[in-house]
């Protein structure tokens, strides 16, 4: 009997998502360049319950076991091997099949191959899917775009293999055409970058500043975990302070290099923000740290000769009230909402350009859940689209990096050369503008060049402080 659906490239998210398929009770056929990947998703739909998944060897057999029309999907690695994995496929397809492209894929790369697939009589989607491994096993975020046909093949699939929200329903939705799901799911990448970022500043405060212990800091984000700022990096945030290392002498934050590299959603979310003149600090601020994080060498070489100049620690030798500084969190909601503000400002702005019509409010639902940068505000945003945008878009003033320059040139040169980097304080000082109230909110930052410690341009604590306004009487 013929299988539902197909599905080739089986390693992380291709075996998972083909395990979650058939788990749903759909038939699925799997195929894979290397074999014994087939073999290895085989044994373990086995032992994971006798889920119905057949696998392939070879392209032909793989695709003539699925019922017609024939759907397969892709989730091999974008750009060259797609195309490879399409022209293997596309010679056993017929006429009215469909093929969807699961991975991160460059949006106009999904629009070349739509056109192409059409003179083949073939339909063409582009999916994002969100969520990593876990997403992919057990229920993602998904993005699909380009033929609407080709989605109603599949959607009773998605509606049940996606990520269930209670009160919102499955994290699915037909994005729109040509290359939206793609560019859609880029977008999330790049927001995803952005929020790390921020957590990550927030974690520098609180550690450098506040000289918070890892006890002290998994108490801090589990807590901060249970209000607005709920979301799975904060919770993944709070859980990695209580992990030890494989010896179980040291925790295992301590050990991880302040080095890190990117896989090319963020870099195009910058590159995007930058062809539709649409300001997106908090995205690029992200993609600027891990640049600079990758210069370990020269940041280590650096802080030698900060400190021989007489540059210490100027915020870590003072005495700072703990209880306050976890006021940060503040900041971080702030900064978050900004963030996220960026992104749909940049997909609404792609959107128009392109005609996608596309609905930035569903957008916000299916990132409930499933994906990497589900939080709980994403119902705000998704309810209050309307406002947010407005608020971005009078948030990101050019007045105000002039003012962050002018700031930084009086403390040091260095200062200057980096404080485009801030985005925390960028924010809550704009908020401040945005609000017109008269809080004061002092500027002064620092640049810790420390050895095992990121290179960050941190703000000091009543920085983040928003004296009596808050957030949330703000939206
Ligand atoms: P990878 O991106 O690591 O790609 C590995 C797969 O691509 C294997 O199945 C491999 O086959 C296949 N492949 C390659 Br490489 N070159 C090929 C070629 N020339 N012809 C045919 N197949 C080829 O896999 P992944 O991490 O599962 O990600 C899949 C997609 O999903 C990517 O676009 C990724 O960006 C996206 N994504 C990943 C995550 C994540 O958390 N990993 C999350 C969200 C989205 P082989 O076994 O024969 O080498």
């Amino acid at each position: 009997k013929p299988t539902r659906i197909g599905l080739a490239g089986l390693a992380v998210m291709g075996q998972n998502l083909a395990l979650n398929i058939a788990e749903k009770g759909f038939p699925i056929s799997v195929y894979n360049r290397t074999t014994s990947k087939v073999d290895e998703t085989v044994e373990r739909a086995k032992k994971e319950g006798n889920l119905p998944l057949y696998g392939f060897h070879d392209p032909e057999s793989f695709v003539k076991s699925i019922q017609k029309p024939r759907v397969v999907i892709m989730l091999v690695k974008a750009g060259a091997p797609v195309d490879q994995t399409i022209k293997t496929l596309s010679v056993y397809l017929e006429k009215g099949d469909c093929i969807i492209d699961g991975g991160n894929e460059w949006y106009e790369n999904t629009e070349r191959r739509e056109k192409a697939m059409a003179e083949l009589g073939l339909l063409y989607l582009g999916m994002g899917v969100s969520g990593g491994e876990e997403g992919a096993r057990y229920g993602p975020s998904m993005m699909p775009g380009g033929s609407f046909e080709a989605y109603k093949y599949i959607e009773d699939i998605l509606l049940k293999v996606s990520a269930q929200v209670p009160d919102s329903g499955p994290c699915v939705t037909f994005i729109g055409k040509g290359g939206s799901g793609n560019f859609v799911k880029m977008i999330h990448n790049g927001i995803e970058c952005g929020d790390m970022q921020l957590i990550a500043e927030a974690y520098d405060v609180l550690k450098s500043v506040g000289k918070l212990s890892n006890e002290e800091l998994q108490k801090v984000f589990s807590e901060w975990n249970k209000g607005e700022l709920l979301s799975f990096l904060i919770e993944i945030t709070a859980d990695i302070f209580g992990i030890k290392d494989d010896k179980g002498d040291a925790y295992l934050v301590d050990k991880v290099l302040d080095k890190t590299g990117m896989k090319g959603t963020g870099k195009w979310t910058v590159q995007q923000a930058a062809e539709l003149s649409i300001a997106a600090p908090t995205i690029e601020s992200s993609l600027d740290a891990r640049f600079l994080s990758g210069l370990k060498d020269e940041r280590v070489e650096a802080s030698k000769v900060f400190k021989a100049g007489g540059f210490g620690d100027i915020l870590t030798d003072q005495e700072v009230d703990k209880s306050k500084l976890v006021d940060v969190r503040q900041a971080l909601y702030a900064s978050r909402i900004c963030s996220y503000a960026q992104g749909m400002n940049l997909i609404r702005a792609k959107s128009i350009e392109k005609g996608w019509d596309l609905k930035l409010g569903e957008l916000a639902r299916i990132w409930k859940g499933g994906c990497i940068i589900r939080a709980v505000f994403l119902d705000r945003i998704s309810r209050l689209m309307t406002g947010i945008l407005i608020l971005q878009t009078f948030l990101w003033t050019q007045s105000f990096r002039r003012r962050l320059l002018s700031d930084s040139l009086r403390g040091e040169g260095w200062y200057a050369l980096l404080s485009t980097q801030v985005s925390a304080p960028q924010v809550l000082s704009t908020f401040k503008i945005a609000k017109q109230s008269k809080i004061s909110v002092p500027i002064s930052r620092r640049v810790q060049l420390e050895q095992n410690s990121p290179l960050s341009i941190i703000t000091s604590a009543e920085n983040f402080m928003l004296g009596g306004a808050s957030i949330n009487s703000f939206w």
